[in-house]
């Protein structure tokens, strides 16, 4: 048996106004309730150093840049790499990433238990519009404020199994799982913010939010035979309400932890990495069964 104990550290808001400091010493805390836990690796939100600045329209570069790490580590999150070093657990979270050559990414990184980062992940599907849109209730403007990730999907070795990342949106598109599921995916840790509230329907509930969010996670889960975690930043940000529904999935597509509120919350489950050869050895063995000469079409267009 390979067990990793996992935590999802979900986080509740972070306001405008909250400084990285503030935000560190909450994931910190979040670390030594995982540590009392048990935990191996704890997976952390998207943009989770920040309020979802997205939602917010700016034409002022520098403005927009101020959300933005230059290095990562770097003087505000040290205190965290330390503290994960400290406990030996592996890390994943995601941030704004501005490149040395100024360039802009939704970005994802993974330690391993010494606090080196071992895989760092760019965001390939960026939702929302690149420009003020009148006819929506709030933006989402990460069109506007990234590029689209350069690293594809790429899995690693870690901690005796392999891991890979996405983040957010990309949790919605069966493509990004098989990409790692063809490479042996047996984790695969997201992080996201997603409104409670559709901003181009005003009728959809959370309700079906969340359902499509567990829709999404749950059969990719079990049609590439991993696990799946995927961890919120929920609650009420500056007056725009963020869904939480952070849930640990087997790799048979069973929520085995969920979480229940919308703060800053752990969940954890004792996660076998061996869980996952039945279903690549069996009905999902891709090398036996699958008939790429009918796919061309998913990527030619
Ligand atoms: N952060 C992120 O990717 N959120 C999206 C909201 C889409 S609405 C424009 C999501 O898919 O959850």
């Amino acid at each position: 048996m390979r067990e990793i104990v996992i935590g999802g550290a979900q986080m509740g808001p972070i306001q405008k106004a909250d400084t990285r400091e503030e935000v560190v010493d909450r994931m910190i805390a979040l670390l030594q309730q995982a540590k009392g836990a048990g935990c191996d690796l704890v997976v952390f939100p998207e943009l989770c150093l920040t309020t979802f600045f997205p939602r917010w329209y700016m034409e002022d570069q520098a403005e927009v840049d101020q959300w933005f790490e230059r290095e990562m580590p770097n003087a505000a999150t040290a205190p965290l790499f330390a503290a994960a070093r400290e406990a030996q657990i592996a890390i994943s979270f995601g941030y704004a990433e501005l490149t040395p050559e100024g360039r802009h990414f939704n970005t994802s990184i993974l330690t391993d238990r010494d606090g080196n980062i071992v895989g760092k992940y760019r965001k390939t599907h960026l939702p929302g519009h690149s420009e003020f849109d009148h006819d929506r209730a709030f933006q989402h403007l990460e069109k506007r404020y990234f590029e689209p990730g350069d690293t594809g999907f790429q899995v690693w070795r870690n901690m005796d199994a392999i891991m890979g990342m996405c983040i957010c949106n990309d949790r919605r598109w069966p493509e990004t799982y098989r990409v790692m599921g063809l490479q042996g995916v047996e984790l695969v840790m997201l992080g996201y913010n997603t409104p409670s509230v559709n901003s181009q329907d005003s009728v959809e509930g959370l309700e079906k939010r969340l359902y499509h969010s567990e829709l999404s996670m749950t059969s990719a889960a079990y049609q590439n035979a991993t696990w799946v975690v995927g961890v919120a930043k929920a609650g009420d940000e500056d007056g725009h309400p963020l869904m939480g529904g952070s849930m640990i999935v087997d790799p048979n597509g069973y929520v085995m932890a969920r979480a229940e509120t919308e703060g800053d919350e752990l969940i954890v489950h004792a996660c076998d990495m061996d869980a996952c050869s039945f279903g690549k050895s069996t009905i999902f063995d891709f090398a036996r069964h699958r008939r790429i000469e009918h796919y061309g079409l998913i990527c030619s267009q």
